[in-house]
Formats: structure tokens, sequence, C-alpha cells
């Protein structure tokens, strides 16, 4: 029997053969659904044998991961937007490991990932790129680095599709409610560009035979299965180009700028749009005040900045560990709550303007 990893590789090949039109639409869009599924069981499977790849916890702080070929100047980056050190080498591979900076912006932290550089055929275990490439799955914000030497995506953007990150792009609008009977339920909103037809045996690629299915947008087959599998992770991506000060800079730039990939040019040795960079990632994360109200004095201080969605739990722990450890209840008056000074507890959810107070055990 042919391993999994072998008939993707078959499916794949037969795509590329089949030249895409109207008649081998339904034939590609099957092979496509089906490819997915494989890539499902692998992954499931290589969930079971523990997996030896990096980890990165999500922290407290939103975290950047910085993506790109090796030498275009990563590991310059982080030194020149952290606090780190990570070493800088005229040489491919100088950062065999992850290593972490924080960042400072305004009255906000974020934490920036340093990354090993990737080469193409990572998804083939080609220098640990695979791995690398899965650490992204847990960041806030996607950096791709590309410099002047290095400077077509593609390869890049296609290890981030295999992976399941979807970069600016939004999940797509859909349902699907499974039942007992009654075949396939299918209701389109707004003018889709794939026929039902297509999308029944997509569905049934993956098992779905009853259900009410009701697309909300318009979608391709593609953006059909990603909402099929649920698996995806969806992140905004900011393209930059390094080493602007360069010679070969304006060619590559000039393509780049062709893609629509709206790059930020760059230079670390240079010290150039250094801080245009920075608040490019700070816009590009949705981030949210909150006021820290000491429970016996009005607060005259500053509110904290934590990423959106936070709890009342990952305030504390920005202030100190102490505020979990001791932690015995909360009261915020703003719009995460119904009442003011409601009580909450770590796991209550924060919104942007809320007064919180937390109330810690003596001892
Ligand atoms: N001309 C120029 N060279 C730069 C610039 N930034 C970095 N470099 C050089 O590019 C080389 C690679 O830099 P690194 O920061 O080690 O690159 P990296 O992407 O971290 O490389 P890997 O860790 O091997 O993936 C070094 O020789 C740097 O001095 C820049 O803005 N301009
Ligand atoms: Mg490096």
């Amino acid at each position: 029997m042919p391993s999994i990893d072998e008939e993707i590789k078959e499916l794949e090949g037969e795509i590329k053969k089949t030249q895409y039109n109207k008649a081998t639409e339904h034939h590609i869009g099957r092979l496509k659904a089906k490819i997915a599924r494989l890539e499902k069981v692998k992954e499931e499977r290589s969930k079971k044998g523990g997996g030896t790849g990096f980890f990165i916890k999500k922290g407290i702080y939103p975290s950047i991961g910085l993506l790109g070929p090796p030498s275009v100047g990563k590991s310059s980056i982080l030194n020149a937007i952290t606090n780190a050190e990570s070493r800088v080498g005229a040489f491919d591979f100088t950062t065999l490991s992850i290593v972490p900076g924080i960042m400072e912006y305004k009255n906000m932290k974020f934490r920036v990932l340093d990354l090993p550089g990737v080469i193409e055929g990572a998804h083939e275990g080609k220098g640990r790129g695979r791995e690398v490439i899965s650490v992204l799955r847990n960041v806030d914000l996607i950096l791709i680095v590309m410099d002047p030497f290095k400077y077509d995506p593609s390869y890049i953007l296609k290890e981030l599709q295999r992976e399941g990150i979807r970069i600016n792009q939004k999940p797509p609008k859909m349902s699907i409610l499974k039942k007992d009977r009654g075949g396939l339920n299918i209701t389109k909103v707004g003018k889709s560009e794939f026929d039902s037809e297509l999308l029944e045996s997509i569905s049934r690629e993956f098992g779905i035979i009853n259900a009410d299915i009701i697309l909300r947008q318009s979608m391709t087959p593609d953006v059909f299965i990603d909402g099929l599998l649920g698996n995806r992770v969806y992140l905004p991506a900011i393209f930059i180009i390094n080493k602007s000060d360069v010679g070969e800079f304006s060619r590559a730039y000039e393509f780049l700028k062709s893609l629509d990939l709206d790059p930020v040019p760059i230079s670390v040795v240079k010290k150039k749009n250094i801080e245009l960079l920075k608040e490019k990632m700070a816009g590009k994360i949705r981030m949210i005040r909150v006021h820290l109200i000491p429970s016996n004095a009005p607060s005259d201080k500053e509110p904290m900045v934590v990423r959106e969605g936070s709890t009342v739990e990952d305030v504390c722990k920005a202030v100190h560990t102490e505020f979990v450890e001791k932690f015995k209840f909360a009261t915020i008056t703003g719009k995460s709550v119904r009442f003011p000074n409601q009580r909450v507890g770590l796991e209550h959810r924060v919104q942007d303007g809320d007064n919180l107070t937390v109330f810690l055990r003596k001892g």
C-alpha cells in the first residue's frame, strides 16, 4: 500500500497534469478535497506520535514570528527592534533555534521570535522547515522577510498554505449542521463561484452525507475545504524587504510591489524605516486598554495595553505572578460586564476600557 505522502504526491501530480477548465473543474475540486482529507489523517497521526517540534507557549504579550529564507536579516531585525541579541552571520542557517526578544512600542510590549531560515521543500522535512512553520500557528502576527537576493516569496507562501495557515484572509462565513438523515441541504447566500454538485462531492469526501450547509459568502472550492476542515489559522502578515541599502534593491522591491504584497522597505544596517516597521506591527494586532484600579484609591496610572481577547488572568500575569497566585476575585466596571463592580474570576475576558480591581488573599 502506498504511504499517505505517496498518495498525496500522486494526487498533486494529477492536478498538475490536468488543465484547469470548466470540464475538469469538478475533477480538480475532488482531488483537492482528497488531498486535504489525507493531510488531516497525517496530522492526526503525527500528533499521536508526540511530535519533536519546537514549542512556544502563548505568553502574555502578543507574539510575532520572523519568517523568511536564510540570511535575509531576520536576526538583524530582531536585534534592531527588541532587547534581544541573536547571532548574525554572513552565512545561511546562523540561527538554529527560536530566539525571543521583547519589543516595546508606545506603552505596549510584544514578543518577537527569531526563527531559523526556511528553504524550499520545507514540508518535506528540509532544514526543519516544517517545524519552524508550525510554530507560526501560535503567533499573532507573521513578518515575512525577504531581501534583494531572495525576493520571491512563492515557496514561503506555499509552505504556509500547506501548514494550514492563511494570511491576511478572513475565515469563511459558513455553517454545517450534521443530521441523521435527509441528504445534503445547501443554501447559498449571494452568488457562489462553484456549483452544488461539486460542493456535494467535496462534502462527501469528508464523510458529510446528511447536513444543512449554509454558505454566507461566495467562495472557491479551496475556501470551502478550509471551512470544512475547521483547523486553519487566520493570521495577519507583513511583508518586509530588508537591505534597501544595496544596489539590487529596487528591482526586488518593484517585484514584490507588483504582487500587491505591500512590502515595507527597510535597512537594518542604515537604520531605515525601523520605527515605521514597529508602527505597522503594532497596527496589525488588536490591543485593548484596561485600567487597573487599586482597591483603596483612584488610579492615576496609564492604562495597561493587552491583546484583544485577554482574560483577567492574562492581565494579572502581566502585573505580577503574585496576582495570580494570591488571586481572590476581581471586580470590573465596563463593557465586559452587565453591572458596575461586577465580580469576576480569572477566566473572564476583559474588554477595551474596562476598569479592573483585583483582590488578593492576605499572606
Ligand atoms: N547590506 C545589508 N546587509 C544586512 C542588512 N541586515 C542584515 N545584513 C547582513 O545579512 C547577513 C545575514 O543576516 P542575519 O541577520 O544573520 O540573517 P538571518 O535571516 O537571521 O539568517 P539565518 O539565521 O541564517 O536564517 C549578515 O551578514 C548581516 O550583516 C542590511 O540592512 N543591509
Ligand atoms: Mg538568523
